[in-house]
């Protein structure tokens, strides 16, 4: 059967995943990228978004594939994009449309009822979605695909979950070629996962909604050392790269693991490295691995440097790890930029004073600041609402994925918007400004002098720009993806090229 995946904006690895594992199983995938500009949290304009829509292209180029169903992954932000591809699918081709991803995880029976779906399913899909496509094909009960929601005349039914994978080295590599046939010189960097969920559950994070899902089971799932560097040895057969991106949620989050992956990594790959930390997993035997195995830049998630803020989240380290992690981190040689967040539940202003003053003595390389931005199923939103931050309406527009923009629902950071944009203004030019004139700038309550004119996300573009990596695959990747489809698009709606993806 003819699968054809389509997917916006980035490279998705879930997809490719799936891609290879039905692959595998008989089926044959495809893959459509709708580019989908200026609809993503740092360009965002309605507009533009408009104008630059890739929607007649794109219908032609499926219609062209003749696929027998299409599946398309679903974040919460892209429901209403999934939904209106969707109907446009059903109408043109008449194909069934499969939905999956964390949206549908995170809100299953709303996806069906509120979405275009004939089929969605929660959480992992390999097992589910060769499944379906076996009964699509041939016939058979659908009651018997392990994470399938469907609709049985009136009622939505989701059936049971299938264990999850646990020997991960069981499954074929992704089907990268599906992707980079689609988008040639589009991507400098080779992204990977080598896990998958986290063995935390921070309140504001996805990996709190996949508990009530799969309980605290849901870590454990890891690939061998051995067979990501398979992967990425024959990723260096196919194609240049000069950086890679583990896209896993903690990366660090096993030492012994960490420990056979670097000398194995350093000699087989030996390509420069990001991945993701958090700063109770920064230990000197850690940063050792990372030096070892060549990694170039981490990310690690802080969020917040106030106690009680991190209560909230349920976050559990302590000031003293984010201090010695960023400098041990310092010390190996290795970048490193933290993430803050702004907006959570029952945070105040001085909880952002309290960030700046931290990391005015600790400083990072870049410090990348993002506003709440809430998504269906976690368990702060019931914070926030208990705390009057948000409204039960709130939520039910959240369930739908409306209302995710972080500016728009960063609870009662609206009320102080403008207090909260400048410190967005001042934690992205943090790494440059003198140690002295910051603290002046701060205890002197002379912040109304920072401009609140500036939109926070412009001000994350600088950030990037002036302190990430010249490496830096998300900003390279986004760069020249707009350039690309961005300038195509012009000259298309100018009349001078065909209108094509
Ligand atoms: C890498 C990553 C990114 C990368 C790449 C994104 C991508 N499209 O792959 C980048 C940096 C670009 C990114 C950006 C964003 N991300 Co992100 N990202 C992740 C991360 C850390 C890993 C994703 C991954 O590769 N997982 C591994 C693969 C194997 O799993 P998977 O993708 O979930 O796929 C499996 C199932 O979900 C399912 N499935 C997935 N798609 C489909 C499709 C079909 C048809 C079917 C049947 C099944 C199916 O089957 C797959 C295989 O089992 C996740 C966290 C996480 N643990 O998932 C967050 C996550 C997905 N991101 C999230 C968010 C919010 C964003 C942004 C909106 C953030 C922002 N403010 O900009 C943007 C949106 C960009 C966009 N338009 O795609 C949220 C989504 C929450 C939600 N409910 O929507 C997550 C869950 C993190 C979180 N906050 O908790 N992200
Ligand atoms: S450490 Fe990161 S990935 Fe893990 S639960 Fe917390 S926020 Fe999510």
């Amino acid at each position: 059967m003819k699968i054809l995946f389509l997917k916006p904006g980035f490279e998705h690895l879930g997809v490719l995943h799936l891609a290879s594992y039905v692959e595998q199983q008989g089926h044959t995938p495809q893959l459509v990228v709708d580019p989908v500009l200026f609809a993503d949290s740092v360009f965002n304009s309605a507009r533009l978004s408009h104008l630059m829509d890739y929607g007649e292209p794109v219908m032609r180029k499926i219609a062209e594939l003749k696929p027998d169903a299409v599946g398309i992954p679903v974040l919460s932000a892209g429901f209403a994009w999934a939904n209106t591809r969707a109907r446009q699918i059903k109408d043109r081709l008449g194909v069934p449309v499969i939905f999956g991803g964390p949206h549908c995880t995170a809100v299953p029976e709303e996806t069906m009822r509120t979405g275009e779906a004939d089929y969605a399913f929660v959480a992992d899909a390999e097992i589910g979605m060769a499944r379906l496509l076996d009964v699509l094909e041939k016939g058979g009960d659908l009651g018997s695909v392990p994470n399938l929601i469907w609709r049985n005349g009136d009622a939505v039914v989701t059936n049971e979950l299938a264990p999850l994978i646990r020997d991960l080295d069981t499954l074929p590599f992704p089907a990268k070629d599906l992707y980079y046939d689609a988008n040639p010189g589009h991507g400098t960097a080779y992204n990977i996962i080598s896990a998958r969920y986290c063995p935390l559950r921070c309140k504001f994070c996805y990996n709190a909604t996949m508990e009530k899902i799969y309980g605290a089971k849901k870590w454990g799932s890891r690939r061998s050392p051995a067979n990501v560097v398979a992967e990425l040895r024959e990723g260096k057969t196919k194609r240049r790269f000069n950086y890679v991106r583990f896209f896993d949620d903690l990366f660090t989050a096993d030492e012994a693991w960490l420990s056979e992956f670097a000398p194995m990594y350093a000699r087989d790959v030996n390509v420069p490295y990001h991945c993701s930390l958090h700063p109770s997993f920064v230990g000197p035997k850690v940063v050792e691995a990372l030096k070892l195995s060549g990694c170039r830049e981490v990310q690690m998630g802080v969020e917040t440097v106030a106690p009680d803020t991190k209560k909230t989240i349920r976050r559990g380290e302590s000031l003293d790890q984010i201090r010695d992690g960023l400098a041990r981190l310092k010390a190996a040689g290795i970048r490193n930029s933290v993430d803050i967040i702004i907006g959570l539940p029952g945070q105040e202003v001085d909880d952002l004073r309290q960030a700046v003053d931290f990391f005015n003595e600790n400083r990072p390389d870049l410090i990348m600041t993002f506003w709440m931005e809430y998504t269906p199923g976690l368990p702060l939103i019931r914070d926030a609402i208990a705390r009057g931050e948000l409204t039960e309406e709130d939520e039910a527009r959240i369930n739908i994925g409306q209302g995710v923009n972080g500016y728009y629902t960063g609870g009662r950071t609206l009320h102080r918007y403008k207090s909260s944009a400048r410190y967005h203004f001042l934690f992205s030019l943090l790494p440059i400004l003198p140690r002295k004139f910051v603290r002046r700038l701060v205890s002197r309550g002379r912040l109304g002098l920072i401009p609140t004119w500036v939109p926070p996300f412009f001000m994350t573009a600088i950030a990037n720009l002036l302190f990430s990596d010249r490496h830096n695959a998300t900003r390279n990747e986004m760069a020249r993806r707009y350039w690309h489809y961005g300038a195509k698009r012009v000259l298309q709606r100018l009349g001078l090229l065909y209108p094509s993806i």
